[in-house]
């Protein structure tokens, strides 16, 4: 089964958005495999978003992602990779359609309150950098057979 991770930003911790977005991604059936709230050192932040450093909002976005607690989670489920990014939607959450995370809680480009990977090279690097293996955890569900 594929993984994928994802992170409430600082704007969604702030705002009192990880519960319902928890509830989101459980709706939708995924099965959360590990999470935890941190803070971002400026390092990691640095190394998570290092596609980004050319680009003249890096520096923001670093000061953004290390402004307070994150909600870091790892999810597994089939082509989640993929579905994630679609219950996030679409980068800027004034162009994100109604019914996603980001068109339903953002409102700017620079807080769209949640991140998540956007290929399977990544998803394997992101979720090396913010866990260790010992963190996610192995188990069953058992309305898997409902889902799939
Ligand atoms: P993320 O990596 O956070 O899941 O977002 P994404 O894939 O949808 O978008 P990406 O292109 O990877 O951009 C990373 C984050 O940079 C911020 N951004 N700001 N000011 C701007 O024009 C601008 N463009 C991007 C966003 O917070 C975006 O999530
Ligand atoms: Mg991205």
């Amino acid at each position: 089964m594929e993984r994928t991770f994802l992170m409430i930003k600082p704007d969604g911790v702030q705002r009192n958005l990880i519960g319902p977005i928890v509830a989101r991604l459980e709706n939708k059936g995924f099965k959360i495999v590990g999470a935890k709230l941190m803070q971002v050192s400026e390092d990691l932040a640095k190394t998570h978003y290092g596609e980004h450093a050319d680009k003249p909002f890096f520096g923001e976005l670093v000061d953004f992602i290390t402004s307070g607690p994150v909600f870091a989670m790892v999810l597994e489920g089939d082509n989640i990779i993929k579905t994630a990014r679609l219950v996030v939607g679409a980068t800027n959450p004034q162009e994100a359609a109604p019914g996603t995370i980001r068109g339903d809680f953002g409102l700017t480009v620079g807080k769209n309150i949640i991140h998540g990977s956007d290929s399977l090279e990544s998803a394997d690097r992101e979720i090396n950098l913010f866990f260790e293996e010992s963190e996610l955890v192995d188990y069953s569900l058992i309305n898997k057979d409902w889902i799939y």
